[in-house]
């Protein structure tokens, strides 16, 4: 902050003020007269409008922030395929396509646009190159990000380093309300995934149901778009994964469908959809997905 100009720094003084009556004619209104702002100011330069435009994603469309291009996969490195190296000053984030901790990394490395500038390094988990443990990263998980001489692991950490150390659409709001509700929201991840994994060996529309309430709930609570945060955020990408794969696994196994009475789900899900940064990551194949989970989690459908 303090190395931004003094007109973005007012700029979004006055921008915090708008936000609680946010409306798609107040957010032009507002980026218009910030760029006529900053045309008329010595201190007009791309990297200041471009902050200010990522500043002004709470009230923009995601698929107008999404900054993701068409990419050609690298493939999945298996044991015998030796190590890429390491620390040589590139970015590389170790991922495995069908792990969905290591999908929110990657959708959020799509959306800001970082193809370029954070390789993937896709693993295969079941024929793991042993160099992965003993030299990237000893808890030997997937995602790891490999930047600035160090390796970063854990997903939720790593979309919050992503975000806060790259350039590209800012994915959380700087409003506090939000902010609030967003640390809630992520800090409840595991809560709802442990939940319905849990639920497969049992009854989960009676015992997965309330934690997809809560979400149903979470999801009135700003009405400024269809997502958690109103906008498009971290937060979205914390659930998707999870939620995509549930949907395929509950519909096929159990027929339960978690978006029945639940019209935001319904609706969060499609605007998800529209979304390419997400779309790109969507690699799930839904019958190995129900042999893997059915395998994991022994579940006993009673169909
Ligand atoms: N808490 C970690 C979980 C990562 C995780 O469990 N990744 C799985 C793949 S989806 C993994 O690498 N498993 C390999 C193993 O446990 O050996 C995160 O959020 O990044």
């Amino acid at each position: 902050m303090s190395s931004l100009p003094r007109s973005v720094v007012t700029y979004q003084d006055h921008l915090s003020k708008l936000q609680p009556l946010s409306s798609s004619r107040i957010c032009c209104k507002t980026v218009k007269s910030c760029e006529s702002l900053l045309r008329s100011n010595r201190h007009r330069t791309s990297l200041a409008f471009s902050t200010l435009v990522s500043r002004a994603q709470p009230i923009m469309g995601a698929t107008t922030l999404d900054k993701s291009v068409p990419e050609n996969l690298p493939p999945t490195l298996d044991a015998p395929v030796e190590q890429p190296p390491l620390f040589d000053g590139s970015s590389k984030l170790y991922t495995s396509y069908s792990c969905p901790f290591a999908q929110r990394v990657w959708i959020t490395r799509n959306f800001k646009g970082l193809q370029d500038k954070i390789k993937l390094v896709p693993l295969n988990l079941q024929n793991r190159p042993a160099w992965y443990g003993e030299k990237v990263y000893p808890t030997n998980k997937v995602p790891a990000l490999e930047h600035d001489g160090k390796i970063i692991g854990e997903s939720l950490d790593l979309i919050k380093y992503l975000d806060s150390n790259f350039e590209g659409p800012s994915l959380l709001p700087d409003d506090p309300g939000k902010k609030q509700f967003a640390d809630e929201l992520l800090s409840y991840t595991d809560t709802f995934s442990g939940t319905v994994f849990k639920s497969f060996k049992g009854d989960p529309p009676k015992e997965a149901g309330p934690v997809f309430d809560h979400l149903e709930n979470a999801l009135h609570k700003f009405d400024d778009g269809p997502f958690f945060l109103g906008q498009f955020s971290l937060v979205d990408i914390a659930y998707i994964p999870f939620i995509e794969r549930f949907q395929i696994f509950l519909s096929e196994v159990f027929k339960y469908d978690i978006t029945a009475g639940r019209p935001k789900l319904a609706n969060w899900i499609e605007e998800l959809n529209k979304i390419e940064a997400y779309k790109q990551t969507k690699k799930v194949d839904p019958d190995e997905l129900v042999e893997f989970y059915k395998k994991r989690h022994s579940v006993n459908p009673r169909l």
